[in-house]
């Protein structure tokens, strides 16, 4: 009898997909300083002048192409600023890689209320590492022209300095200024964290642009 054919032979392998990194980030700050607007900006690509306070925690999922080989996915949870008076922000925390904590240029107590944002973040969130997660401060709503607040470039530098910021930016939902830039400072922090814990990458230096058509950059992410 003849033998049967030879099993044709297996398809080469398909080349190996991009990594995939996932990671929760949380967006906190006071009440209406424009958190939910500045992850609508940034997953949506819109805006709306209308206020809604958000209830609890909205959570959004923005994909991003890293490099050729990697894509990150970050999970934003969008907490309600009223929840600084709850109790539930240590379950909103847990397993986050990295926060923003948002200010309103036009209102200074929004500020003032930043450290304490702060504070709550880092009493309650560590790294495995023990460090603090690389966390970014946005002054929004730099379209306003009220801006004293972030004049002064480097107060700003000296306070994120001095209340364990890596970074920080001016940043508008409305017109869509440093939100790209803010994430993938952001991003490039949590990164540079995980691969070496132990050296936690220099704080940004990150001027104020007084000319809101150039976007600001954060000198450390851009460093080759
Ligand atoms: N001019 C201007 N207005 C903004 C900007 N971002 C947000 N707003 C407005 O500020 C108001 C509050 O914005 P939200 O995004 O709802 O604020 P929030 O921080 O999510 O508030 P809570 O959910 O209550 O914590 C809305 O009327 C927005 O349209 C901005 O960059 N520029
Ligand atoms: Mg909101």
């Amino acid at each position: 009898m003849p033998l049967p054919p030879p099993p044709p032979p297996a398809p080469p392998a398909p080349p190996p997909g991009p990594k995939e990194r996932l990671y929760k980030l949380l967006v906190i700050g006071d009440l209406g300083v424009g958190k939910t607007s500045l992850i609508k900006r940034y997953v949506h690509q819109n805006f709306s002048p209308h206020y809604r306070a958000t209830i609890g925690v909205d959570f959004a999922l923005k994909v991003l192409s890293w490099d050729p080989e990697t894509v990150v996915r970050l999970q934003l949870w969008d907490i309600a600023g009223q929840e600084r008076f709850g109790n539930m922000t240590r379950v909103y925390y847990r397993e986050a890689m990295g926060a923003f904590i948002v200010f309103d240029v036009t209102r200074p107590a929004t500020f003032e209320a930043v450290t304490k944002w702060k504070e709550d973040l880092d009493a309650k969130l560590t790294l495995p590492s023990g460090q603090p997660v690389p966390t970014i401060l946005l002054a929004n709503k730099c379209d306003q022209t009220n801006e004293v607040l972030v004049n002064n470039g480097i107060k700003m530098e000296q306070f994120c300095q001095e209340n364990g910021f890596v970074g920080w930016f001016e940043t508008s939902a409305k017109e869509n200024i440093n939100i790209d830039e803010a994430s993938r400072c952001l991003v490039r922090h949590i990164i540079a964290s995980e691969s070496d814990p132990v050296q936690p990458v220099e704080a940004d230096v990150v001027k104020p642009h007084l000319n809101s058509s150039k976007p600001t950059s954060c000198s450390s992410c851009f460093r080759s």
